[in-house]
């Protein structure tokens, strides 16, 4: 099959659908330079001294390492300027990022994670940039306003994201079906490799950290009881795999089938409600699986149908293969 590129595909089979617009087609490819740069970086972490911490904290509290500082600046200096954006959203930034006045602006929302899992980079693990796209609700023109943002994850335009691994991919859906790339490095350019991706309907792996047992609720023990058990519908117990990078383990899961889980923690006030971002990293990933023929949920709702109240916020999340999550569900209607 010859060599096919993200616009190339983006053209053949999406162009039906409204955003194979020169914007949308611009943002996408600012995207893939900001990965390649990002890429770059990433894979010589080990040799040039931007290890470490920059001595500051984000948003959430947590020690800022300069890979993370690096991405987030690459995304954004990229993206203000392509003139297809009125405003971003960085899961490192407290705040909306405004598109400064000097540039054009277009009429899509660019929410990112620019590089999840960074902390553990120093252990050579592979991990990622996650990212969605909105097309903003006010008119253009005016100011975007919060609530432009603040959109349920059913109304994204596209979602993916970028795992910087053995190799570097790209994996994103614009609504019709999900699609893997890999990074050539010979050409510079992301290939088509993964045509279409569908999630096995019944996974064989479960992810989840239990060191966190004794602070999950009655449904998501009963749930991870059963995947631990030959008594499920496999017959035998799902392979325990958790690398502790949410994009690599979410990638292996959708090539092979099965569930991710990062349930809500009664221990750590600011994890009551899990850890993980609704609009950074659950969104995007629930419009991957979905399209992938899987399935995202919090225990009780689908995770695209959640309306957001505020920038940050965590959602329990249970994604995967449709019978797995289905069985979370099920466990959550049942146990009183
Ligand atoms: P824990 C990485 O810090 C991250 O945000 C995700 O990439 C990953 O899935 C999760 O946290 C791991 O969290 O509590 O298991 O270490």
């Amino acid at each position: 099959m010859p060599p096919v590129t993200v616009i190339e595909h983006l053209l053949l089979h999406q162009t039906e659908l409204p955003m194979a617009t020169g914007r949308f087609t611009r943002l996408l490819n600012e995207l893939i330079l900001s990965a390649k740069i990002i890429s770059r970086e990433v894979n010589k972490a080990g040799l040039v001294d931007i290890l470490g911490f920059t001595g500051e904290v984000n948003v959430q509290g947590e020690a800022v390492l300069k890979l993370d500082e690096f991405a987030n600046r690459v995304l954004i200096h990229r993206l203000e300027r392509a003139g297809v954006l009125c405003a971003m959203a960085s899961e490192e930034n407290a705040d909306l990022i405004e598109i400064p006045s000097a540039f054009p602006a277009g009429d899509y929302i660019l929410i990112f994670d620019p590089l999840d899992g960074s902390s553990n980079v120093e252990g050579n693990v592979s991990i990622g940039t996650i990212f969605s796209i909105h097309r903003r609700k006010s008119p253009e023109g005016k100011n975007v306003i919060l609530d432009d943002v603040l959109q349920i994850g059913a109304n994204q335009v596209a979602a993916g994201y970028f795992v910087y691994g053995s190799s570097t991919m790209m994996v994103y859906t614009a609504g019709r079906g999900a699609h893997g790339f890999t990074l050539d490095p010979s050409v510079g350019e992301f290939l088509l490799s993964h045509p279409d991706i569908k999630i096995p309907e019944l996974g064989k792996i479960y992810s989840v950290n239990e060191s966190y047992w004794n602070y999950w609720d009655e449904p998501t023990r009963k749930t991870v009881s059963y995947f631990k058990s030959p008594n499920n519908e496999r017959g035998q117990p799902y392979n325990s795999r958790y690398i502790g990078s949410l994009v690599a383990d979410f990638h292996r899961n959708l090539l092979t089938g099965g569930i991710f889980m990062y349930p809500a923690d009664s221990r750590e006030p600011k994890k009551i409600r899990g850890k993980l971002r609704l609009m950074y990293e659950a969104a995007p990933l629930a419009m991957i699986i979905e399209a992938a023929g899987g399935m995202a949920t919090d225990g009780k709702m689908r995770i695209l149908d959640i309306e957001p109240q505020e920038l940050h916020q965590r959602v329990p999340l249970y994604i995967g293969s449709k019978k797995d999550v289905q069985k979370v569900i099920e466990f959550y209607q049942t146990t009183s």
